[in-house]
């Protein structure tokens, strides 16, 4: 296997985080960079928000919304929050989403329709103020993977995951709405770093080329 980064001491990890909407590719593109040296992958613990002391957070967040959304968000951002201040080997930290796409798009489509009211909002936004202020979320770059919501809904059906049984293609639109004005037009939210984006509506046989580009900037920024 070639080594691709030196043994240098780094401050801290050189963070990237990868986002995009609910099937668009996350964990086909974490899987590419699983064979390079020197990078340390995470992968979202969705396995953890399926079993939360025996409870399945996921499932009950689909299967009742309204009742569910608040519990289901808060337990995604203290799992979000442990791999962000999770300290690698690796001088390359690659994060599958993050605390910022739990508040920018997944919260934030929640409020604008209601499925949390105000005030569970202002609770969230409190503890992201803090948690922003006293812990290191640092971010050197975002891998947006972009779809279109046709693509991004196709795959999520084909992949037939059975707590998202009740996903509407209306819902997967308003979460790539939410990432496209986070990270594409940028006029929802700060962006904590700069956006590389890549095509991901290509089929994964082709789509490895999107990758080397993503692997050269990754590899290049971080020296
Ligand atoms: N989810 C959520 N709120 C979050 C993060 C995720 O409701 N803050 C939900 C959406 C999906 C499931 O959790 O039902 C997993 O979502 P992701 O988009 O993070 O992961 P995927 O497995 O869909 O990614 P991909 O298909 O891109 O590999």
């Amino acid at each position: 296997m070639s080594k691709d980064v030196s043994p240098r001491k780094f401050k801290r990890n050189f963070t990237v985080i990868v986002e995009g909407n609910i099937g668009s590719g996350k964990t086909t593109f974490l899987n590419y960079f699983q064979q390079f040296n020197g990078v340390s992958v995470l992968a979202e613990p969705v396995d953890k928000w399926r079993n939360c002391s025996g409870h399945n957070l996921l499932e009950k967040m689909y299967s009742d919304p309204k009742k569910w959304s608040f519990t289901f968000q808060s337990y995604v951002q203290l799992t979000m929050l442990q791999l962000h201040t999770l300290k690698t080997a690796d001088p390359i930290k690659l994060m599958e989403r993050s605390i910022y796409s739990v508040r920018n798009c997944f919260v934030e489509q929640m409020a604008r329709s209601k499925c949390l009211d105000e005030c569970s909002v202002s609770v969230f936004d409190e503890w992201f103020k803090w948690t922003k202020e006293n812990c290191d979320l640092s971010i050197d770059l975002i891998v947006y993977l972009r779809t279109s919501p046709e693509i991004a809904y196709e795959r999520t059906v084909k992949r037939n995951r059975p707590e998202e049984q009740t996903v509407s293609f209306n819902y997967i639109r308003d979460i790539h709405n939410m990432h496209e004005d986070w990270l594409y037009h940028k006029t929802l939210f700060k962006c904590p770093a700069p956006v590389l984006i890549i095509d991901a509506n290509l089929d994964k046989s082709i789509i490895q080329e999107e990758y080397l580009k993503c692997k050269t900037q990754i590899f290049t920024n971080r020296a």
